[in-house]
């Protein structure tokens, strides 16, 4: 049985969870009421005060908070704090283009690097491990958030963000990495491009890994564990919430606990809203209750999760999520970053040339997700010179990229080569999900 890194809280016991949960419950929601002006409105609509919300067993009575939310009040509506008290703010793309921002005081910051603590030692680290951080640095929360996190520990930190995968490898064989944080996918990646380096594991001192972000099942993680000769656990969390670390495996891997002192939980009935009990599957909600900045309540994450309580091997009380099972809509995630179908086609309709008939294939070569994007250009230019459409073919992969932030194929296809549907369209063929 591993250590812990706070275990008045992680061993707690129910009771003690829930009075906790319910004093920093109703201290938040009386805070957004009075800083929060859409939330006040929010609540005055469906007539419900500060008052009515004495006890985590009242939480159901509040509005639930969407994606479209923070939309609407882009980029700080949702702010519970003056700016300057905000140290700092991540965002993740939507669908619109339009970034979703969240923000940090540096109460938040400590918080979050708590929770990625929590996780690290729940992974086996220790002050004499070397984590070395594949996540990428910037608004994206995976570099940074592990980054605090493992400082916090106090492992000696190896930033190396994303890119350059020859590059990596020598690092970890160099500078002695025993952990590493980045997506399962780039974990396998890794290991393709350390056999073809001629690099055995036996050659790296990597014990663990630290991945999440996307959605990746069993099978993958014993291809990882063997090729990289580590322990591969999960690690959970969305930027709305804070990032990385709003869940996290210990070493029984049969779920990720949530941080509940921080994170109060929810599964719903996405259709109806209606609170489901433990043990069913449905829409993991979200309501933050110690966060300063951008404190969410009862947020729909669209992720499909199932909750289970229960005795752990690992000691630890908190609440286990079953690894997501995928989203409730139509979000994709390749390699690590968000992708909208709806994007790509507002790059598509953009640039124009192109008829707005497009296919976006998805699938896996070496381990790695990959993008194709087939879209149809009019008979005239089908018959145009290749050089041209190569030409066409670069600008349209180019728009691509600088959007989404996501390398694509792009293959232009004669007219009406793409299925018509008589309902909705079909936008993405996820030959991953074969
Ligand atoms: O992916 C935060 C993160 C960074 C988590 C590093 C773990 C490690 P976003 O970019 O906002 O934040 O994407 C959040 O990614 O709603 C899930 O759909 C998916 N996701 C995150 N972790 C997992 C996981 C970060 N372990 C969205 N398993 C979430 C499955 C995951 N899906």
């Amino acid at each position: 049985m591993e250590g812990y890194w706070n275990a008045s809280i992680e061993c707690a016991t129910r009771s003690e969870i829930k009075s906790l949960q319910s004093f920093r419950l109703s201290q938040t929601v009386r805070r957004i009421y009075e800083n929060v002006p859409y939330y006040k409105n929010k609540m005055d609509e469906s007539n419900i005060k500060p008052k009515d919300i004495n006890s985590i067993d009242d939480l159901h009575k509040l509005p639930f908070t969407m994606k479209q939310d923070l939309r609407d009040t882009y980029p700080y509506g949702l702010f519970a704090v003056p700016m300057e008290e905000v140290v700092r703010v991540h965002a993740s793309s939507g669908t619109t283009g339009k970034q979703i921002v969240v923000g940090y005081t540096e109460n938040d910051i400590k918080l979050w690097q708590e929770c990625c603590a929590r996780a690290l030692i729940a992974a086996g680290a220790t002050k004499n491990d070397f984590m070395h951080v594949s996540y990428g640095y910037g608004l994206f929360t995976g570099g940074l958030g592990l980054h605090y996190g493992a400082e916090k520990v106090g492992m000696t930190v190896i930033p190396v963000s994303v890119g350059n995968t020859q590059r990596q490898i020598t690092i970890i064989k160099d500078f002695g990495s025993t952990f590493i944080c980045c997506t399962p996918s780039y974990a396998l990646y890794l290991a393709e491009t350390m056999a073809e380096m001629g690099i055995k594991k036996e050659d790296i001192r990597l014990k663990a890994g630290i991945l999440g972000a996307e959605p990746w099942t069993e099978e993958m993680r014993l291809e990882i564990e063997d090729k990289l000769g580590i322990k591969a656990y999960d690690i959970y969390g969305l930027s709305e919430i804070v990032g990385p670390g709003v869940s996290f495996e210990c070493s029984e891997q049969t779920g990720m606990h949530i941080n509940e002192d921080h994170f109060i939980p929810e599964i719903i009935d996405s259709d109806t809203g209606e609170v489901l009990p433990d043990g069913e599957q449905g829409e993991l909600v979200f309501t933050c209750i110690t966060k300063e900045a951008f404190p969410l309540i009862r947020y729909r994450t669209r992720d499909i999760a199932v909750l289970q309580r229960g005795d752990c091997s690992c000691g630890r009380t908190l609440v286990k999520m079953l690894k997501p099972a995928g989203r409730s809509d139509d979000m994709l995630i390749i390699r690590g970053v968000n992708v909208f179908p709806s994007q790509v086609e507002s790059v598509l309709l953009q640039l124009g040339n192109t008829a707005p008939h497009y296919q976006l294939i998805v699938d896996r070569a070496n381990n790695n997700d990959t993008l194709e994007v087939q879209v149809e250009i009019s008979q005239e230019m089908f018959s145009d010179t290749v050089r041209n459409i190569e030409e066409q073919e670069q600008i349209i992969k180019m728009g691509i990229e600088s959007t989404l932030g996501v390398a694509a194929k792009i293959r232009l296809v004669e007219p009406k080569s793409i299925a018509r549907s008589e309902g909705k369209a079909v936008r993405v063929i996820d030959k991953r999900k074969k």
